[in-house]
């Protein structure tokens, strides 16, 4: 068997969208992808907290049994659509075509490049999004330690990127507004990563009844706790270890980095973040979306709200 060599992959333009060049020569056949009506499709920006749902979607579905989520690696367990052989040995569309229903499938497409069979069948669709100054700094650090990425350059360069929206998958801005703007017309469940933060039981619960699924108290506990940020980084299947060191390369940066909501302050410089501020304002105006960029324990929150 010869050896995959892994390279940083140049992105090539899909109906106005930039994705890693073997996503783009493969794209008629993920176009043309035949989705089930049972299928469930976890969608999301790159970094926005999706193998956290995935996590989540596969304890719920194995009714919290660790055991049987332990079973493979995330990807494996649910396959990432537009990865195709020629990106990765876990050919995602290769192995959708044999599995047994229902399947879950992971995307990082826009609302408009999902195969149209999804929409046509009216499958479920789990959307996570997460604020755009916590994204772009994950995804930073991810670009940095992935070898199928393009090369990310130095910090403030990358931001201006994420900023014109050149980034693998596009614009962060018309991604999160592309779903938002459809779920009320789809079986979306839009969910924010800085919800599930705050408040896991609460969010998890909401991810159970979309699915149909009333595991009772003991077993969410349960889900809770393996889905926390330290049990998943020590968890194999979880944690991205299985990945070849000649793709994800952790000596860089973890693939479970710092999971944290506010990460940004860390990066951001107090001009950037003016300048961000003001460019994003104009991107999203006129949208009922809003994030949050930092959350507090709950006292302080409920003193924020009633004011001083
Ligand atoms: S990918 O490669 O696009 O699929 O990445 P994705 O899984 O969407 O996002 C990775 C970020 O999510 C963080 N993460 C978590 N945060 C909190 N709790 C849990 N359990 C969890 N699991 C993953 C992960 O650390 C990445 O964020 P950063 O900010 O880089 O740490």
């Amino acid at each position: 068997m010869t050896e995959k060599i892994y390279k940083r992959f140049p992105l090539r333009m899909v109906c106005g969208i930039p994705l890693m060049e073997p996503i783009a020569q493969n794209w008629k056949k993920i176009e043309e992808f035949q989705a089930r009506p049972d299928d469930l499709l976890i969608a999301t920006y790159p970094k926005a907290g999706t193998t956290w749902m995935q996590e989540i979607v596969d304890l719920i579905n194995n009714e919290g049994d660790l055991e049987k989520a332990r079973r493979a690696p995330f990807y494996v367990r649910i396959p990432f659509l537009e990865l195709s052989s020629s990106i990765s040995s876990i050919p995602a569309m290769e192995i959708l075509e044999t599995s047994p229903s229902p399947r879950t499938i992971k995307t990082h497409l826009p609302f408009q490049l999902v195969p149209k069979s999804f929409w046509k069948l009216n499958c479920k669709t789990i959307y996570v999004a997460r604020n755009a100054k916590d994204s772009v700094v994950s995804f930073y650090f991810f670009d940095k330690m992935n070898s199928m990425q393009p090369e990310p350059g130095p910090w403030h360069e990358y931001l201006q990127n994420f900023m014109e929206e050149k980034l693998s998958w596009g614009s962060w801005y018309d991604h999160v507004r592309g779903y938002w703007d459809e779920k009320d017309k789809h079986r979306i469940l839009y969910m924010f990563y800085e919800d599930i933060k705050e408040d896991p039981a609460r969010e998890i619960r909401k991810v159970m009844q979309f699915l149909e699924k009333d595991l009772g108290e003991e077993v969410l506990k349960k889900i809770v706790h393996s889905t926390t940020f330290q049990v998943m980084k020590e968890n194999p299947m979880a944690n991205g270890s299985t990945v070849s060191s000649d793709i994800f390369d952790e000596s860089i940066s973890p693939f479970m980095r710092k999971g944290e909501v506010g990460n940004w302050k860390q990066h951001f410089t107090v001009a950037q973040n003016e300048a961000f501020d003001a460019d994003y304002q104009r991107k999203m105006a006129g949208t009922t979306l809003a994030f949050q960029t930092q959350i507090y324990p709950a006292v302080t929150k409920e003193r924020a709200e009633k004011g001083p």
